[in-house]
């Protein structure tokens, strides 16, 4: 395979992160350009092992502040550009939905002009089953890419926004675009603001999880290793102005989650704590993940076999997300939960 030069935004954030070591370890032959502002989600000591690499490089910059961005595109005229940047979490868009608009909307609509001017080959936009809005609990509903665009919380709003400008400028520019929507991913290095390794890292605490309303609300758990396999597949061989829907079939009420951590911890279910619910709280994400099968991709992991590899790695890197929950993650948590420490 020929050399190519590969732009990853948001390459210091989980997914982001995780697909940036991926792909550095696979393809030796291929230039890894990771951006990322370095935002509260945003850490770099997961890359330790990679960065000196000569395949891996790292740039500080916010893709919606145009002049950087137009200017680094002009000098290094990537061939690809993989979009995860993004803020992420629906809780913060519900407090603070502003810098949602700035960053998911403004900052992919200049990414995409910048894209243009230097004719990328091809720019992989990373979407969110959250776009289609809310399931009812009929277990043979799914999401397919046909499915209308109906978010409900400021969050995914400011994803789908994205989405229609990567597809307009498809279709207005005829950019080489493809877009994933994702479910919900889980693994190593996920942020402990999102209910999984908060459940891990409280739970090993002794603290109280949380768990918003009744908690049977469901949600479609992917491996992170897989969604970044699917997102390389996309890369390489996705249609240009296609979307894919990525999903392994792994729903799961979030009592269940919680209460598997719980029992694969040894510990005690007393630690739950009902709290108030979310809100515009979306019942059930579900995948139909089809489309993506037919291009070749298919899951590795089950929730059992990957909720228990990701249990073992919080275990094994307790510095990891011991030194960010010290820090400003506290003032956080105290703002959004009153629940008994
Ligand atoms: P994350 O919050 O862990 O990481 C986001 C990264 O983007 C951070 O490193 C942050 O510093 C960086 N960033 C934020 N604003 C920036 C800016 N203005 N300029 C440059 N960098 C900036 O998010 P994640 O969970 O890894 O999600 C990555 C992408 O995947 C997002 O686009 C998200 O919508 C999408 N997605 C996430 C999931 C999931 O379950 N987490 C599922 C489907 C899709
Ligand atoms: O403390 C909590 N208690 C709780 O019950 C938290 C943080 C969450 N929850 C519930 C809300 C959801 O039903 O657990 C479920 C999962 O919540 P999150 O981990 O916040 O994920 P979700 O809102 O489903 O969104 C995630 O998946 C889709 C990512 O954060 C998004 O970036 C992605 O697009």
């Amino acid at each position: 395979m020929s050399r190519k030069k590969i732009l990853v935004t948001g390459g210091a954030g989980f997914i982001g992160g995780n697909f940036v070591q991926y792909m550095v370890d696979k393809y030796p032959q291929y230039d890894i350009y990771n951006l990322d502002l370095l935002t509260y989600a945003g850490d770099l000591t997961k890359h330790k092992h990679i960065e000196t690499k000569d395949n891996y490089y790292f740039v500080k910059a916010d893709i919606a502040e145009r002049e950087t961005i137009m200017a680094l595109f002009e000098k290094e005229k990537f061939e690809y550009v993989v979009h995860f940047a993004a803020e992420s979490h629906v809780d913060r868009s519900i407090t603070d939905p502003g810098i949602f608009v700035q960053t998911n909307v403004l900052g992919t609509q200049i990414l995409l002009d910048a894209a243009r001017a230097v004719e990328v080959t091809k720019f992989v936009h990373v979407s969110t089953d959250e776009v289609y809005g809310e399931l009812d609990f009929d277990p043979s509903t799914f999401f397919t890419e046909e499915t209308p665009l109906q978010p409900n919380s400021p969050y995914s709003a400011s994803k789908a926004s994205s989405d229609l400008l990567v597809r307009a400028y498809h279709e207005t520019y005829g950019l080489p675009v493809s877009i994933t929507r994702c479910s919900n991913n889980y693994g190593p290095y996920h942020f402990p603001e999102k209910l999984i390794p908060l459940t891990i890292s409280r739970v090993l605490n002794e603290q109280k999880v949380p768990v918003y309303g009744d908690g049977k609300n469901i949600r479609d758990w992917l491996h992170v290793n897989d969604h970044c396999a699917a997102i390389n597949l996309v890369m390489h061989e996705g249609v240009n102005g296609e979307v894919y829907n990525v999903g392994g079939h792994n729903e799961k009420t979030n009592l269940e989650v919680v209460k598997t951590i719980i029992k694969t911890l040894g510990k005690s279910e007393e630690l739950i704590e009902f709290v108030k619910d979310r809100l515009g709280h979306d019942k059930r994400y579900a995948i139909d993940p089809t489309k993506l099968e037919n291009l070749g991709w298919k899951p590795t992991y089950t929730f059992e076999t990957g909720i228990a590899q990701t249990i073992q790695w919080y275990l094994d890197n307790t510095e990891w997300w011991e030194q960010i929950i010290s820090g400003d993650y506290q003032k956080y948590f105290d703002k959004q939960y009153t629940v008994n420490k």
